[in-house]
């Protein structure tokens, strides 16, 4: 008696992965929201202008030695406080265009600019 090791069942299985593989769907996907850095140091905002589109956030990362900064927006629609480190984010959820400075160094100003 000769022993055949078939694999009745592979057949099945590696249809199911070939399935899986090529489950992606067709449809066109808006891209995915993205995260952009703004580097507070050496008394400024890196980079100054921003642009984004609805649904992206803008983290300002505050890397400045420990010294104290402030991210307001001129038309108040966000504000980090004043904070010497750490990190302050803002979701932008509508189209627009956000000048912001620091109070504390009115010199040190940058623009969110979002579109849709
Ligand atoms: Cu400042």
């Amino acid at each position: 008696m000769i022993g055949r090791r078939t694999m009745p069942f592979a057949a099945p299985v590696l249809l199911a992965a070939g399935l899986l593989a090529t489950g992606c769907s067709p449809t066109e996907a808006s891209p995915a929201p993205r995260t952009v850095d703004v580097e507070i140091r050496d008394l400024q905002f890196v980079p100054g202008e921003v642009e984004v589109s609805v649904g992206d956030t803008v983290r300002w990362v505050f890397d400045d030695g420990g010294m104290f900064h402030h991210v307001e927006a001129t038309d108040g629609s966000f504000d980090s406080e004043i904070v010497g480190e750490g990190m302050f984010s803002v979701t932008f959820s509508e189209a627009g265009t956000h000048p912001y400075a620091c109070s504390i160094h009115p010199y040190m100003t940058g623009t969110v600019t979002v579109s849709e």
